[in-house]
């Protein structure tokens, strides 16, 4: 896959850049994503049980997908589009990852500075007394889990809807996306707030946007240019240019 040549001037300029990545990114490593054509949750929709007030409906159901999806993770590895990011954080001054991902490729690809939105599905939380484990296997051997210090409901440490991000984090996305040159968004719908400001904020403050998906989203139009196309394919392609136009032999 080619890149503009607008593209690849920029890239050459380019001394910050910023990612957000989301479910898609993942999807060719074989963890299905939540919507779009792909979407494989069909009978899980994310509105319906990624919130608290499910959980203490029934956490045995919030449970048993999370612990699936636990199983799942992994047995996956990251694909070409994971690495290739990482290797582009090698390449310019300043690179910032954001994910909404709460799988952990990134860093098992060999990512360093990842800001994780959403939280990480292998760790857990206690409802009451906010402690944290990071044993992914504490649910399937009991069922719903109880925390050994209070007794609380034990929950996956993951962002639900109307629950606030990790204190800090979504600051530092909006600072990078705010101050970098180039900005990608690969792989997700962006619907889910406040990530999907992200691409937004980065256009206003002048940077070049680029949309890396399979399928149109509701802010396509925004971006200065989109690449219909797999993570796995077209991201290679972007750290490849980036190593050329900064003069790195592979
Ligand atoms: C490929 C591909 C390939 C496939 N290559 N591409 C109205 C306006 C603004 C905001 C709101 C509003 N009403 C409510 C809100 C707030 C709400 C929100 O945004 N709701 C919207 C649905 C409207 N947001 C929140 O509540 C957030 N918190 C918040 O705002 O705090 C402040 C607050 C506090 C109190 C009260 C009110 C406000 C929290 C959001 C938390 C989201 N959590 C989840 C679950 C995480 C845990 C888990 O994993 O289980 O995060 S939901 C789910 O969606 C998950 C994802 O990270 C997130 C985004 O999904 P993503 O990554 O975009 O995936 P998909 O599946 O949607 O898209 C995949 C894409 O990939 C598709 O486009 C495919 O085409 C593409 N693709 N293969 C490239 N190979
Ligand atoms: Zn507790």
């Amino acid at each position: 896959m080619n890149l503009s040549d607008e593209f690849q001037r920029v890239l050459g300029r380019a001394k910050a850049i910023c990612v957000l990545t989301g479910a898609g990114m993942s999807a060719e490593s074989g963890v299905p994503t939540f919507r779009g054509a792909d979407g494989l949750w069909k009978k899980f929709k994310p509105e319906e049980l990624a919130n608290f007030e499910a959980f203490i409906r029934n956490p045995q159901l919030v449970w048993e997908w999370y612990n699936y999806r636990r199983q799942l993770i992994e047995k996956v590895v990251p694909n070409a589009g994971h690495a290739a990011l990482a290797k582009m954080e090698d390449l310019v001054d300043r690179f910032t990852l954001v994910t909404q991902n709460v799988d952990n490729l990134h860093r098992v690809a060999g990512s360093k500075r990842i800001l994780e939105l959403h939280g990480n599905i292998m760790r857990s939380l206690c409802t009451e007394c906010a402690t944290k484990t990071d044993d992914p296997h504490l649910a399937t051997e009991k069922g719903v889990p109880r925390c050994k210090k209070c007794g609380g409901l034990i929950r996956p440490d993951v962002v639900w809807f109307g629950e606030m991000l990790p204190a800090g984090v979504f600051e530092e996305a909006e600072r990078a996306a705010g101050l970098c040159d180039v900005f990608l968004s690969v792989g997700t719908s962006a619907i889910v707030y406040p990530a999907a400001s992200l691409p937004q904020a980065a256009k206003r403050s002048g940077a070049y946007t680029v949309e890396i998906n399979i399928e149109a989203t509701e802010q396509s139009d925004l971006f200065d240019e989109v690449m219909r196309g797999k993570a796995g394919e077209v991201l290679p392609c972007i750290a490849e240019t980036l190593q050329m136009t900064k003069g790195v032999k592979p």
